[in-house]
């Protein structure tokens, strides 16, 4: 299989998870501005979205859209626990946490990344994201490592890629103690130091 990502991008969620399965796999960088793959193809007919990340299969299925990859990867891979079974309450909470990166936090910091997006633009957008980690704080107040039952879950992969869009953006993320800590907990996970090394964002 093979995921088109772009350094540092929401694909980086489903980079860390692949590092945590014991499955080969390629990857291929984008450039979603010119819509070409590093190899020269064109990524509008692997992801007619043009955004990054698509995982093309073995089969030649391709999957996109980071949650849904999330959970094809973790299902298929039942032994890395990175996902509880289907039926499982906490597998709901996993998903609630997912849906939140994906919808609200993902979505609070994407004017934050457009070239148009006004200085009163761009403000609000922080605004809107301070509120979000806010509601992260609380969350992870009670000394929890990661989201669900102290396990690590693909809503983490996905969590710690999003957080650690603050240092990229002017947000200060030490505001926030209890989620810069879990953000440098997940940063240490060795998948997440090979994919991060990988997309070269670290030495
Ligand atoms: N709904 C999509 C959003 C993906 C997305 O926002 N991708 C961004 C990077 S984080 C991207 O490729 N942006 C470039 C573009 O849209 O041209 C998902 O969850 O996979």
């Amino acid at each position: 299989m093979k995921l088109y990502y772009k350094p540092g991008a929401c694909s980086l969620a489903s980079h860390i998870v692949l590092h945590e399965l014991a499955q080969p796999f390629d990857i291929e960088k984008v450039d979603t501005t010119t819509k070409r793959t590093e190899s020269g193809d064109d990524y509008l007919e692997i992801n007619p979205k043009g955004y990054v990340p698509a995982l093309t299969l073995d089969s030649n299925d391709t999957i996109t859209e980071g949650p849904a990859i999330l959970q094809y990867l973790a299902d298929s891979n039942a032994e890395s626990d990175l996902i509880p079974a289907i039926s499982d309450i906490s597998r709901s909470k996993v998903l609630e946490h997912l849906t939140y990166v994906s919808s609200e936090l993902h979505k609070a910091f994407a004017p934050l990344f457009k070239a148009d997006t006004t200085d009163e633009g761009k403000q609000a957008a922080k605004e809107n994201v301070a509120k979000k980690f806010d509601y992260l704080e609380g969350l992870l107040a009670n000394g929890r490592k990661y989201l669900v039952d102290n396990n690590f879950s693909i809503a983490d992969a996905y969590l710690f890629v999003v957080s650690n869009w603050a240092n990229f953006v002017g947000i200060e993320l030490s505001s926030w103690k209890n989620l810069s800590i879990y953000v440098a907990r997940i940063a240490q996970r060795n998948s997440t130091q090979r994919a991060m090394k990988v997309e070269g964002l670290i030495g």
